[in-house]
């Protein structure tokens, strides 16, 4: 494994970042998880332009243009030999001092790392998850734009403590006015009476570039998303419920807060969807070896 930082690859025990940097200070900083299947890095661009918007967001100069960020995540591939893996490209506000004045931060650190990883086993989607409802509501977009891949997971992670705590594989969050925003590291989905529901962004659900590619699978087959408000009641009378991320893929929900969802597990329009999402993924993407 190479670890790409500020323009050198490094060995894995040689990656490291400076106790000043207030990505690790304050969490001052982005990021993107990014898949590869197949030799082909799955939806990079879309990763790459959600990173600049994140950027932009925060006010964080990133230094280098986005093709040259694509050839750093390509490159890192490459010298990872990575064709089926999981990358993490971050960029933070850099170095500076011990007060949290980002302006006292002249350079961005970039850093980039492409590995192995598989986020749930195979059972899960065959039987499904188990999920609960956490505590920790999704924050507002007044304190921080949930679209924003920051690195203050903390809010997500405090979420995910009560999922582990009540025995759950994941965790919806709820906004301040009762709806479902997310879950920890997920989109939502619900399936009734045929048609397929999930919320907006504007309830505070990230943009998934997994949802957005779900979205256009659900209209290729003639089921064509309805992003709306919906509450924990409509997720315990829902026929199916699936999650959707760069980690999860498409991954089937059996349970919420005890309520065993729908009549069977996985539901007919996930199992359609996550083999047309499997397909996809064989599919498209930028070649890592060219
Ligand atoms: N919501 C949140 C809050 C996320 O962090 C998603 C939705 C799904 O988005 P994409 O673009 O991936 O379809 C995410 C991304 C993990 C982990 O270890 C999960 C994510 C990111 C980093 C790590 O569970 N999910």
């Amino acid at each position: 494994m190479e670890i790409y930082i500020d323009g050198t690859f490094y060995k894995k025990e040689e990656a490291k970042i400076s106790v000043f940097d207030h990505g690790l200070l304050y969490g001052d900083g982005i990021f993107e998880g990014i898949r590869a299947y197949n030799g082909k890095v799955f939806f990079l661009m879309e990763h790459l332009d959600r990173l600049y918007d994140s950027a932009k967001a925060i006010m964080l100069q990133i230094p280098l243009n986005i093709e040259e960020m694509k050839e750093i995540v390509l490159e890192t591939c490459r010298r990872s030999k990575i064709e089926n893996g999981y990358i993490r490209l971050v960029v933070t506000r850099g170095i500076g001092d011990l007060g949290m004045n980002p302006d006292k931060c002249p350079k961005a650190t970039i850093f980039c790392i492409a590995a192995t990883i598989q986020l749930y086993p195979e059972k899960y989607y065959r039987e499904g998850l188990k999920v609960n409802t956490g505590a920790t509501q999704r924050i507002s977009p007044a304190a921080l734009s949930p679209s924003i891949k920051s690195l203050n997971y903390l809010n997500n992670i405090m979420a995910k403590i009560e999922g582990n705590l009540a025995g759950a594989q994941e965790t919806i969050m709820l906004n301040a006015e009762g709806y479902v925003a997310e879950c920890t590291g997920d989109n939502i989905f619900v399936v009734k009476k045929g048609q397929i529901f999930t919320p907006t962004v504007y309830a505070g659900a990230l943009a998934g570039i997994t949802r957005k590619a779900i979205m256009t699978l659900c209209e290729e087959i003639g089921k064509p998303v309805v992003e709306t408000q919906l509450t924990r009641y409509d997720l315990f009378v829902a026929d199916e419920i699936f999650l959707t991320g760069t980690g999860a893929e498409l991954v089937p929900v059996r349970e919420v807060d005890g309520r065993i969802i729908g009549s069977q597990t996985p539901g007919p329009v996930t199992l359609q969807l996550l083999e047309k999402f499997r397909q996809l993924t064989q599919t498209n993407g930028v070649p890592i070896f060219v």
